[in-house]
């Protein structure tokens, strides 16, 4: 009888196992197949809840509203850079090089910030390679950096001042924005007077 029992009640609850629930009609299907939201790049929301919103979302990363941008200005004391859509992990590196003016007219020019070969912070605040070669970008902050003029030949402290004495230089320019932190080859940006001038030095930059 005990054997009988047990027999019984398996058979009725395989019985049951078989038996196929209904959904209720307009159920809602709560179940893990729901798809992710998209992240909308411009709507101030974390859409896909991965903890970035818009622009900071790397799903953004080739929305056109989030692309760097960038706009320079020269007033009589200073060059300011602005960065728009910068990323705040990235470690940018601005460089300005004059090669139109003087630099064709007379065949001499100021040399440049030599931005395409790289920096490194020195301990004097500015870096040197064997030759003399000057290495010299200005650090910027995601938002960009304001450079004082300077007039000091070839000399110059970091983030502060430049050899530029005045904005006269303004057309005769070209200007290079690099991101060092980046896990790409090359992510650069370049404009001004010859947005092609540093192909020359190997960089393959976009052009603003
Ligand atoms: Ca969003
Ligand atoms: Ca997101
Ligand atoms: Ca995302």
């Amino acid at each position: 009888m005990q054997k009988l029992n047990t027999l019984t009640i398996l058979t009725l609850v395989s019985a049951i196992a078989c038996i196929p629930v209904e959904k209720e009609t307009g159920e809602t299907d709560t179940g893990t197949d729901e798809p992710t939201p998209d992240e909308d790049c411009t709507n101030g929301t974390d859409d896909d809840g991965d903890g970035d919103a818009d622009c900071d979302d790397s799903d953004c990363a080739d929305a056109t509203e989030c692309a760097v941008e960038t706009s320079v200005a020269w007033t009589s004391t200073d060059i300011a850079l602005t960065i728009t859509n910068g990323d705040a992990a990235a470690t940018y590196n601005w460089g300005i090089a004059e090669n139109a003016g003087d630099c064709v007219d007379n065949g001499w020019c100021w040399t440049g910030e030599d931005c395409h070969l790289g920096y490194t912070v020195g301990t004097t605040g500015q870096t040197h390679t064997a030759g003399d070669v000057l290495q010299y970008c200005h650090p910027a902050s995601v938002t960009g950096v304001t450079i004082a003029y300077g007039a000091q030949n070839q000399i110059a402290e970091e983030g502060q001042t430049t050899v530029f004495s005045n904005d006269s230089f303004s057309p005769n320019v070209t200007y290079i924005l690099d991101n060092a932190a980046s896990t790409e080859a090359e992510t650069c940006w370049v404009w001004g007077i010859d947005p092609t001038y540093y192909s020359g030095y190997t960089k393959t930059c976009t052009e603003m």
